[in-house]
């Protein structure tokens, strides 16, 4: 399939997205986050990937929500549409993704760029990247988990302040802060996201897909139900053929075969 504001390539197990609208920094308009949750549908759905990368330019990840796009909004069409959160728009497709996505963000991370690399599972930052909420300078505030899941990565004093004041961080910020989960040179950035995502396609799917539920967990229950959790889900992998490879390849000190069951 093709779009008109993503770029969309495989490589080998990993399905890559590249946000594609350079005029607009990326900007999410409406078109390209309908395109991204269709290309995030089919890279669900499909058997043969294991993982997938979301990025942006070396300019920019995303300078936030298509302003123009949005100036116009009233209060009524945003709230009936519950946007940005409606069932089939692109925002609940990356919600609720049971695959791993990685965000590799250069440049501009902005507003709604922002929450959607915090939307996925972990952020590489380039080197030259840029992070902030500055919603607040227009007028408006994060509509996309800004307030939520920034404050929850970099905790209250940090996110309260960029929140508030629209300030911008850079990589080594965000990395001391834990909000990216590490820095490489911008040149490097989609290679080395391809390869990590590599990494994880190859383990065995169903227990990629537990671990990533797992630890999402320890973000919506007390820490004894999340370890109830994750015990159950632990147990739960001693019921796959893959556990029982992964253990027998290791005594047997070969790389294991993995087959997803
Ligand atoms: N929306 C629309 N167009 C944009 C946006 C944007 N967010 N950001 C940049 N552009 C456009 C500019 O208008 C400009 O277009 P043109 O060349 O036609 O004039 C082009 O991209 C290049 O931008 P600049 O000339 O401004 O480039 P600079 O390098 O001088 O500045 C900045 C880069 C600092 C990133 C600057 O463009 C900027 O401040 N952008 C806006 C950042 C911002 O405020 N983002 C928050 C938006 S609101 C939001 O995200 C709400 C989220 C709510 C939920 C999410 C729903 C999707």
């Amino acid at each position: 399939m093709s779009y008109e504001n993503i770029l969309v390539e495989t490589h080998g197990a990993v399905g890559l997205v590249r946000l594609n609208r350079p005029k607009a920094l990326n900007a999410l308009s409406n078109g390209l986050v309908q395109d991204l949750g269709k290309a995030l549908d089919a890279f669900e759905a499909d058997d043969a990937i294991g993982c997938v990368v979301l990025t942006g330019s070396d300019r920019a990840f995303a300078a936030g929500a298509d302003i123009t796009e949005m100036k116009d909004a009233g209060y009524i069409d945003l709230f009936l549409a519950d946007f940005p959160h409606a069932p089939g728009f692109g925002w609940r497709t990356l919600y609720t993704m049971r695959k791993p996505i990685i965000a590799a963000v250069a440049g501009f991370c902005l507003g709604g760029g922002c929450e959607m690399a915090m939307a996925c599972d972990f952020i590489i930052a380039a080197d030259n990247a840029k992070f902030g909420q500055p919603e607040i300078t227009l007028g408006t505030m994060p509509g996309a988990g800004g307030t939520q899941r920034l404050t929850r990565a970099v905790g209250k004093s940090k996110a309260m302040e960029l929140c508030l004041t629209g300030r911008l961080m850079d990589a080594a910020e965000a990395e001391r802060s834990g909000l990216v989960s590490r820095i490489v040179p911008v040149a490097d950035l989609v290679e080395d996201a391809l390869k990590t995502a590599a990494t994880i396609a190859k383990l065995s799917r169903p227990v990629v897909l537990s671990v990533k539920e797992s630890v999402n967990v320890a973000f919506s229950s007390t820490l004894q139900e999340g370890l109830r959790f994750e015990s159950r889900a632990f147990h739960a992998t001693f019921a796959t053929e893959d556990r029982k490879e992964g253990m027998t390849a290791f005594v047997e000190k070969r790389p294991p075969q993995f087959k997803n069951r």
